[in-house]
């Protein structure tokens, strides 16, 4: 039988568009609109993101009825045959994890309804793949000495009973509200042991297992994106700068700047000065012209990089279904004449191998899904993907970052991601659900910075992850003292300042949203609504674009300038 090979293309561009119905083949898949219908909600997204959990799919239950019976072994084979190509998860398909949906998972399947059906449903991570949710229970692996949510959604414990139990492995289990348990790994768990637990109702068992992890793809900084040149120490002045400037003029300011008062100062004068460039170019032909007009503000002394184009690096580490991707993004940055380093995780995205049990009815009460051998020889694979993943996403950094040096009119760099806290003078990291790709927010900052200064005219930040403000206050503090640090604020020195006439961050995320706190949000529109004016204005400077108030955290300064010449 012919393989199939699950393709990303057409789920990413469903969730893209805003619509999460991926066109289900309604007409042998049994299920009622009203299940099709059930989805997650915006608050739902918004509490799995702070607590970086995600809302976990039942292997094999392809349709997402909410049970393993002979209708799921049907769509696997017509899916495995090429005789359907859609169905509402085609994640949960792939049941022995080998990355081909074939008939050795429609005959694991099959054997299970040999021994009576299933008798829990295995629960795993959702990817892009799936266009309808399967479960209430939300989740992740962890580390040693981690602390991991079990989060229940809708009504599952509140009016649908539901109880949570270890099974075996280095945890134990603390309730925290209703909804939320923590599930304590043993700080002395090894490397690869798992956590068994089940979630037990009425109607059904679920059995998830959380893994630990190994705590090295964590990263805590002192990443080497390649070839960049030593970066200014803490605290040490630039060559040729002065503490001078003229402090207190706008950094650190919060609120108050946007599209209107930017606008107000030299809207029109660099109009068209670019448009329909290569966008990297034309610095010799622009540079200078734009002096005169622009006089006042700038003092006669226009930007170096005037006209020399615009960078844009674009990270989105986001793989589950019901979460926000970039969207059409590289194209909107690509029609205001800016080259692009797009990372997207879900391009090659491979799922992490999962040796589970099936647990069946019938004697002899399940069986595995592949053996201890088969799980090595693919975890290695899946290793080996993971560390090229790793590097695309660490290249495409320090391509944007030569980019930089190289000198461009605007740098600029979006993550769509998920956050975790930073701790002072880390600043957390941008991170993929499940840790296989991720970045410090403070060496990634700092070597950005490193390309950036006296590089570009206007350098433009945006990270919508959660505790994301800590991309707002490292992208302050190295633009004030030349080290990013995620720590208090730092005192004003525009000559540290990475552009000539503008520096500017926006998240998300406020610097300290916890697990209780709602506000962090995944929601890039405003960010592209920015750029899409910017687009349709015929101006390629986006960053006059950004309304600084919209968002949770932000950062905005008048660069460098003629002063610190
Ligand atoms: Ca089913
Ligand atoms: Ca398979």
């Amino acid at each position: 039988m012919k393989p199939t090979r699950l393709t990303l293309a057409a789920a990413a561009l469903a969730i893209a568009s805003g619509c999460s119905c991926g066109r289900p083949e309604t007409d042998s898949l049994g299920t009622s609109q009203e299940e099709v219908q059930v989805q997650v909600s915006s608050e739902e997204k918004v509490r799995m993101a702070a607590l970086q959990v995600s809302l976990y799919q039942a292997l094999g239950d392809v349709n997402v009825d909410g049970r393993i019976d002979a209708r799921d072994v049907q769509l696997i084979r017509e899916l495995a045959s090429g005789r359907r190509t859609t169905v509402p998860c085609a994640d949960a398909a792939d049941v022995n994890f080998d990355g081909v949906v074939n008939e050795q998972d429609a005959a694991l399947l099959q054997a299970a309804l040999d021994q009576g059906g299933v008798s829990a449903l295995v629960l795993v991570p959702p990817r892009r793949q799936c266009t309808r949710r399967g479960t209430d229970i939300a989740t992740r692996d962890g580390f040693a000495g981690d602390h991991v949510p079990v989060l229940f959604l809708r009504n599952l414990v509140t009016s649908r009973e539901a109880t949570l139990s270890v099974l075996s492995g280095p945890g134990t289990l603390r309730q925290a509200e209703p909804q939320l348990h923590w599930v304590d790994i043993r700080p002395d768990a090894a490397i690869g042991d798992r956590i068994d637990l089940e979630v037990a109702t009425r109607q059904q068992r679920y059995r998830f297992t959380i893994e630990v992890l190994d705590p090295s793809i964590r990263p805590v900084g002192v990443i080497d994106f390649g070839g960049e040149e030593q970066l200014q120490g803490a605290g040490a002045p630039p060559e040729g700068a002065t503490d001078g400037g003229s402090p207190g003029m706008d950094a650190g300011h919060e609120v108050g700047m946007d599209a209107g008062t930017d606008a107000g100062i030299d809207a029109g004068t660099d109009v068209g000065m670019d448009a329909g460039s290569d966008g990297g170019r034309d610095g010799g032909v622009d540079a200078g012209t734009d002096g005169g007009p622009d006089g006042g503000p700038d003092g006669g002394t226009d930007c170096p990089q005037r006209g020399k184009g615009c960078d844009a690096l674009i990270v989105d580490l986001m793989y589950e279904w019901y979460m926000f991707s970039v969207g059409d993004m590289e194209t909107r940055l690509r029609g205001i004449q800016c080259t692009t380093e797009f990372y997207d995780i879900n391009a090659n995205f491979k799922e992490k191998p999962r040796r589970v049990f099936i647990a069946t009815n019938r004697p002899p009460a399940g069986f595995w899904n592949m053996t201890e051998g088969e799980l090595a020889t693919a975890l290695a694979i899946w290793q080996t993907w993971r560390g090229g993943e790793q590097a695309k996403l660490d290249r495409a950094i320090a391509t944007h970052i030569a980019h930089l040096r190289d000198e461009r009119e605007i740098g600029i760099e979006v993550f769509n991601a998920h956050g975790s806290e930073g701790n002072c003078p880390a600043c957390g990291s941008v991170t993929s659900a499940g840790w296989e790709v991720s970045a410090p927010r403070r060496d990634t900052i700092q070597a950005i910075y490193g390309g950036a200064r006296r590089h570009v005219c206007a350098w433009l930040l945006f990270d919508s992850s959660c505790f994301s403000g800590n991309s707002v206050r490292g992208f302050n503090t190295v633009n004030n003292t030349g080290a990013c640090r995620c720590c208090e604020p730092p005192a004003v020195n525009p000559c540290f300042r990475a552009g000539f006439e503008d520096d500017k961050a926006v998240a998300s995320s406020r610097i300290s949203d916890e697990a209780s706190n709602l506000t962090c949000k995944f929601d890039l529109s405003r960010f592209k609504d920015a750029i899409e004016e910017a687009r349709t204005a015929g101006n390629n400077r986006v960053d006059r674009f950004i309304k600084l108030r919209k968002f949770a955290s932000s950062y905005a300064d008048d660069g460098y300038g003629p002063r610190c010449r």
